[in-house]
């Protein structure tokens, strides 16, 4: 491992909204890994807004990621992908990458939606084509949403028992995923995620904030891929986020700020700074 890791940001920018590489990018920077962005589209605001503007940037990524050929990533993390062509594109990135640096892993954040619905630019397709990178990933990280939309599962709502969870996590494990992080599981007061890795799972939760929030998704796999490419173990980084994300959203409902506006995560990004990891090694 280099001093400072290195990690490749697919995802797109969107100018309002504090979501994908604008959360990404100021989380990974203080935890203390370089993040390099690759976007994949602009965009105004999020699509959680009524009226926003997209410009698709699937043509300019061919070139962007051969220019990067001579570059080695520690961690690829990838997240919103607009477009199908783009999904082929970044699964090529993976195999370049890998083929250049066997350790290279991939967190595939498989943004498709939430609440029980797909976001409105995400067609049929786009899922399907998602389904077959997920086989390539170290780690996925979907909310209950996308672990249904991704394993043809009927959604009942965001309340699932451990055990069902970890049904739905063997389910994802068959698509060929190193292992799965299925997050925001609902139980009474609580929120959490169950991590399937290794033939077992573990179940974390935390206070529950009665706000869905946007973003969230993006802020809690950007701490864990931070503290992944620090050497976290797995369930190390999925305890740092989960605790990270109901610190964030519990301060946010207190100034009672519009929910698509995000978590605010500003005032407390500087914790992540101080965190500290061990190695896998040994774990
Ligand atoms: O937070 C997920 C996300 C990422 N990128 C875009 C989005 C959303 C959710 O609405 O619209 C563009």
């Amino acid at each position: 491992m280099r001093t400072v890791p290195r990690v490749a940001c697919i995802n797109d920018l969107s100018g309002f909204g504090r979501c994908s590489l604008t959360t990404a990018l100021p989380v990974l920077s203080v935890m203390g890994v370089q993040a390099c962005p690759a976007p994949t589209a602009v965009l105004s605001k999020h699509t959680g807004f009524p009226q926003y503007t997209f410009t698709d940037l699937t043509d300019t990524l061919p070139a962007y990621f051969e220019s990067w050929s001579d570059l080695d990533f520690d961690w690829i993390y990838s997240g919103f992908l607009g477009s199908l062509g783009q999904i082929g594109i970044v699964k090529q990135f993976f195999h370049t990458q890998k083929q250049k640096n066997p350790s290279c892993k991939v967190l595939l954040d498989p943004v498709m939606g939430d609440d029980g619905r797909r976001y409105s630019t995400y067609t049929q397709a786009l899922c399907d084509a998602m389904r077959e990178l997920v086989s390539e990933a170290d780690v996925i990280t979907p909310n209950i949403t996308e672990a249904c939309l991704l394993t043809g599962t009927e959604y009942r709502g965001e309340c699932l028992t451990e055990r069902e969870a970890e049904q739905l996590a063997e389910k994802l494990m068959t698509l060929g995923c190193g292992a799965a992080v299925i997050t925001g599981i609902v139980q009474e007061n609580k929120i959490g995620n169950l991590t399937y890795q290794n033939g077992a799972s573990a179940y974390s939760a935390v206070h529950r904030t009665e706000c869905l929030f946007s973003g969230t998704g993006d802020l809690f796999a950007s701490v864990l891929c931070g503290a992944l490419a620090n050497g976290a173990a797995l369930a190390d980084a999925v305890s740092a986020a989960g605790a990270f994300l109901s610190e964030v959203t519990q301060d946010t409902l207190r100034q009672n700020t519009p929910a698509a506006e995000g978590v605010l995560l500003e005032p407390l990004l500087y914790r992540l700074g101080g965190m500290r990891f061990g190695t896998e090694q040994g774990k």
